[in-house]
Parts: C-alpha cells; sequence; structure tokens
C-alpha cells in the first residue's frame, strides 16, 4: 500500500475548508488509492470549530484518512506537509483599506512561509486560495526561499471551472466536452477568461467555441463580465462567498498538478512568471499550463490578438500595484 500523504489545510474551520477537508479525505484531491494524512490549522478563536470539524471527520470514518492533526500551532501544522493548501486569511471588511487588509495578510503569509520553509517536508508543494490569492502566494515564495519557486501557486482554477461552466450552460453541451478555455492573470475583477482557444467535443469532432457561439459580442462582453464576477453574484446569492466551488477547484488543481493533465487539455493556474508572453518575471500570473510527472509547464506559442494582449496586460498592472503595496507592508 501507498505511503500516506500529508496535506496541511489552513483556515480549515472556515467555509472553504469544511467544504474542503471531506474532498480530500475522500479521495478527490489525491486519488482513491492514496491515503491521507490532514493537518487542519486555524487560529485561537475558532479552535473550538476547528476540534468539531476533526470529530466530523472520525464520525465519517474515512478509509483514506489515516490521521488528523487540528491544531492553532503554526509549526505542528507545517511538520512533514507535502501539500499545503493555504485557506486562512485576513478578509476584507468593509470600511478597510486596501493597505490594511494587505498588511494584516503579508504578516500572516511570512509567518506561515517560515514555517513551511523550516518544517515542511522537501518539494512540499504550496496551493494560496486566501484573497488576495496571487500576491500571498507571492510574499510566502519570498519568505520560503528554500521551496522551489514552481511549487508555489495560487488557485484560479475556479475561475477556470466557472468559464467552463459558462459556455456548457450557454451551447447547452456537457461541461466536460469543453476545453482548454484559459484565466490570465489575477485571481481578481481585473482576470482575463479566453475563450479563443476553447473547443467543445461534438458528434462530428472537434469544434472551436467561437465557431459554435454565434454571438461575438456575448462573448467579449457578458462572458467576460459573468465569470470575473461570479464570485460577487454567489455572495448575492449565498450571502456567504463560494465554498462548495472553491474546495472543488482546489482538488482539481493539486489533482491535475500531481497526477497530470490529459494529453490535449490544459487549466489555469496561478503560478512564478517566467516571463511567458510578455508578463513581467517575477509575478504570480495565472496562466494555461499542462502538467506532467508532478510540473508545470506554461503552454506556449498561443497566438495572442490585440484584444486579449490589452486585458493581459491590464491584469498584470495590477499585480505590479499588489506587489508594490505588500513590499510597502514588508
Ligand atoms: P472563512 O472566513 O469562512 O474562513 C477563513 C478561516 O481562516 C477562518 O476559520 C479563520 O479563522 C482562518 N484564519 C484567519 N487567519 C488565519 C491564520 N493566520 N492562520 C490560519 N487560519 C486563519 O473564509 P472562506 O470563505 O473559507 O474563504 C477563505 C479565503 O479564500 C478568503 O480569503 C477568500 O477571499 C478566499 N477565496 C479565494 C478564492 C480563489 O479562487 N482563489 C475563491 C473563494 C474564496 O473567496
Amino acid at each position: 500500500e501507498k505511503e500516506p500523504v500529508t496535506v496541511l489545510v489552513t483556515g480549515a474551520a472556515g467555509q472553504i475548508g469544511y467544504a474542503l477537508v471531506p474532498m480530500i479525505a475522500r479521495g478527490m484531491m489525491l486519488g482513491p488509492n492514496q491515503p491521507v494524512i490532514l493537518h487542519m490549522l486555524d487560529i485561537e478563536p475558532a479552535l473550538e470549530a476547528l476540534k468539531g470539524v476533526k470529530m466530523e471527520l472520525i464520525d465519517a470514518a474515512f478509509p483514506l484518512l489515516r490521521g488528523v492533526v487540528a491544531t492553532t500551532d503554526v509549526v505542528e501544522a507545517c511538520k512533514d506537509v507535502n501539500i499545503a493548501v493555504m485557506v486562512g486569511g485576513f478578509p476584507r471588511k468593509e470600511g478597510m483599506e486596501r493597505k490594511d487588509v494587505m498588511s494584516k495578510n503579508v504578516s500572516i503569509y511570512k509567518t506561515q512561509a517560515s514555517a513551511l520553509e523550516e518544517h515542511a517536508a522537501a518539494y512540499c508543494k504550496v496551493l494560496v486560495i486566501a484573497n488576495p490569492a496571487n500576491t500571498n502566494a507571492l510574499i510566502l515564495k519570498e519568505f520560503a526561499p528554500s521551496i522551489p519557486e514552481k511549487n508555489i501557486t495560487c488557485l484560479t482554477r475556479l475561475d477556470h471551472n466557472r468559464a467552463l461552466g459558462q459556455i456548457s450552460e450557454k451551447l447547452n453541451v456537457d461541461v466536460s466536452d469543453v476545453k482548454n478555455v484559459i484565466i490570465w492573470g489575477n485571481h481578481s475583477s481585473t482576470q482575463y477568461p479566453d475563450v479563443n482557444h476553447a473547443t467543445v467535443a461534438t458528434s462530428n469532432g472537434k469544434k472551436h467555441v467561437r465557431e459554435l457561439v454565434a454571438d461575438d459580442n456575448w462573448l467579449n462582453s457578458e462572458f467576460i463580465t459573468t465569470v470575473q464576477q461570479r464570485g460577487g453574484a454567489i455572495i448575492k446569492a449565498r450571502k456567504l462567498s463560494s465554498a462548495l466551488s472553491a474546495a472543488s477547484a482546489a482538488c482539481d488543481h493539486i489533482h491535475d498538478w500531481v497526477l497530470g493533465t490529459p494529453k490535449g487539455t490544459w487549466v489555469s493556474m496561478g503560478v512564478y512568471s517566467d516571463g511567458s508572453y510578455g508578463i513581467q518575471p517575477g509575478l504570480i500570473y495565472s496562466f494555461p499550463v499542462t502538467c506532467d510527472k508532478g510540473e508545470w509547464n506554461i503552454v506556449q506559442g498561443l497566438k495572442i490578438d490585440e484584444f486579449s494582449r490589452e486585458k493581459m496586460d491590464k491584469t498584470a498592472q495590477e499585480l505590479i500595484e499588489e506587489k508594490a503595496l505588500a513590499n510597502s507592508c514588508l
């Protein structure tokens, strides 16, 4: 039998955490034959709730779950972890300045980066979900220099999946037949959901989404804003932010990273920019990637038209500004 993989979930007493930990324990992140040990970290005010989540995990008798740690001690939480899913952070509250929120998150991500740096297993893979996700990941990278930069990523798979969902609804096709949308840039409302390379598998072979959706106007405006603002629409409807879809996307992200993307398919991940597509190196920017043997690679050579270029640069600009703001908080 396989050795268990240790997965850290920070902010595990929160809403995404509550949806995510059972998915991990069921094998949705690492596959149905991979035993897991869960490390759950939260802060003191949430400790009782966190203990409740641990009780429920025990009560669910998940066959793959080989151990659960519920703690407020960041060192204990990070000990020997192979995969770290960073969901905990400081949320923006009404009336708070952007700089104040950034400053709180910079300080959280500095501390947690150092703990991962010292205590995680070698080659630990990190996924940052907490907002501002791209910039939190960048801070984590700066303060965990021994973790390879290729191992530090942020979540834009939810946005990617939302884009697949919108196309599937529009064309009334199975979502699994829609492939190769792209989310470029920041996990924020400046992200650019791009369908120029997206396809749908049909009984007559593979067709381009642009060919099937006759309405260019919808693709160039409503589709983009719907995906960009989907998070807000969920809050309006649920009075709470996305949780099950975020948890599911987190599983997809790690699943594909570790186990590989299917041939001919790419996914979107926030990764450390190497200058591909003219995006300034040193940002965590969402690109189309394929994964193989536990490594992602940016899909190269896609044609970028003027419409896309402008949107890709605009979201990069926002990340440059966020990076400057984060640096001013150090
Ligand atoms: P919740 O407020 O329900 O949960 C957050 C949890 O983090 C709480 O239990 C809190 O006590 C804990 N926490 C706070 N500071 C911590 C620290 N220093 N160490 C450990 N735990 C800490 O939020 P939830 O709805 O679960 O969302 C979590 C984060 O995901 C938020 O930052 C949110 O903005 C972000 N999101 C990111 C998405 C993405 O696609 N990248 C989509 C969903 C989500 O909005």
